[in-house]
């Protein structure tokens, strides 16, 4: 492969698939067909998943979806707030040198009116809400109006209850941008906690390479192209990685190119329901892929009542693709 084909891979976004919403709902009821139908045949812990993300579908696409939630994730000092600041154009959220800085989330919303019960769901303090655009900005924002952009605590933090806030909010918001730093961006627990749990979820997934003007450009150029090999090793082929940095070169035009383009599209919400309904059927496949694994006594007629549910044959040993209208 080329050098620019290598540098155009890790800069173009995939070209993400639509979603549809009523094919999303239509997935969301053969769910909840199969959690209805297999109550006190299987044990209620291997439900618990699918409950909940029918529960967090219908309450999410309940609310705004002329909004985007983008969340910046990542270890303390990787430069979260700052890239809040940043895109936002005010300090907003304290920049610390003592460790770790941001307890809790932060959130700036472009223009559109209408967020609070977003954000309320979201569980965003009110003290914590900002609003960015103004009618001083002109057109100026135009291009961001929609986005919620959040700023969270650390996800490596020594404090726990930074951890559980981060977790809860990882599992509501639309898309993840992955902040991560020239020191840390290697780090295993990175990798293996948080972005490889992210595979069905890569038309949400930007990753970006912070701090990058602590480097000079050909080793910024060469952490990408080691930090892309790593996330292919964690499944995200495929999602945009790039440098930013909050203070110097090469800023965060890409970021914010990446945002609007997320904003326009009004896809994101769409595309994470879809890739949590996804993996809350691969968690329960097992119980109707396999013969082996259902008990004697469930009669056949009660398998294929919840494989069709899911819109599965039980005849084939891998998951027939759930209907899809049109
Ligand atoms: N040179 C350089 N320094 C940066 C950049 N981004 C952040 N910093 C510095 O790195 C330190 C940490 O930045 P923060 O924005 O507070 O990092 P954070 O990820 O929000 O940290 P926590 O809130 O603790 O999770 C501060 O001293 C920033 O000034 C950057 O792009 N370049
Ligand atoms: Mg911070």
């Amino acid at each position: 492969m080329s050098l620019v084909e290598k540098i155009k891979q890790q800069v173009v976004p995939r070209q993400a698939t639509r979603v549809d919403v009523d094919d999303l709902v239509t997935r969301v009821e053969g769910l909840q067909r199969f959690v209805r139908a297999a109550e006190g045949h299987v044990p209620e812990d291997r439900l618990v998943a699918a409950r909940t993300v029918i529960d967090r579908s219908g309450e999410r696409l309940a609310l705004s979806r002329a909004h985007t939630v983008v969340a910046l994730a990542g270890a303390t000092g990787s430069g979260k707030s700052s890239l809040f600041n940043a895109i936002s154009g005010f300090q907003l959220s304290r920049v610390g040198v003592r460790r770790p800085t941001t307890g809790v989330a932060h959130a700036c919303v472009w223009g559109q009116a209408g967020a609070t019960p977003l954000l309320d769901w979201l569980g965003v303090p009110p003290n914590r809400r900002f609003t960015r655009e103004s009618a001083l900005d002109g057109n100026d924002e135009a291009a961001l109006r929609g986005l919620v952009l959040l700023d969270l605590p650390d996800f490596d933090s020594v404090e726990e209850q930074h951890r559980v806030e981060v977790d809860r909010l990882l599992r509501l918001v639309d898309l993840v941008v992955w902040v991560l730093d020239p020191q840390k961006y290697a780090d295993r627990v990175v990798h293996q906690r948080y972005l490889a749990q992210f595979q069905r979820h890569r038309d949400v997934t930007v990753v970006v390479l912070n701090q990058a003007d602590r480097l000079v450009r050909t080793d910024a150029e060469r952490v990408v192209t080691d930090l892309r090999r790593l996330l292919d090793a964690d499944g995200l082929t495929g999602v945009p990685a790039f440098a930013t940095s909050a203070k110097g070169q090469p800023g965060q035009g890409q970021l914010r190119a990446a945002l609007e383009r997320a904003v326009a599209a009004r896809q994101a919400a769409l595309l994470r329901l879809g890739g949590d309904v996804t993996d809350a059927v691969a968690d329960l496949h097992p119980l109707v892929s396999s013969p082996a694994r259902v008990p004697a006594e469930v009669p056949q007629a009660t398998v294929d009542r919840l494989a069709g549910a899911l819109g599965w044959r039980t005849c084939c040993p891998t998951p027939c693709r759930i209907r899809s209208r049109g």
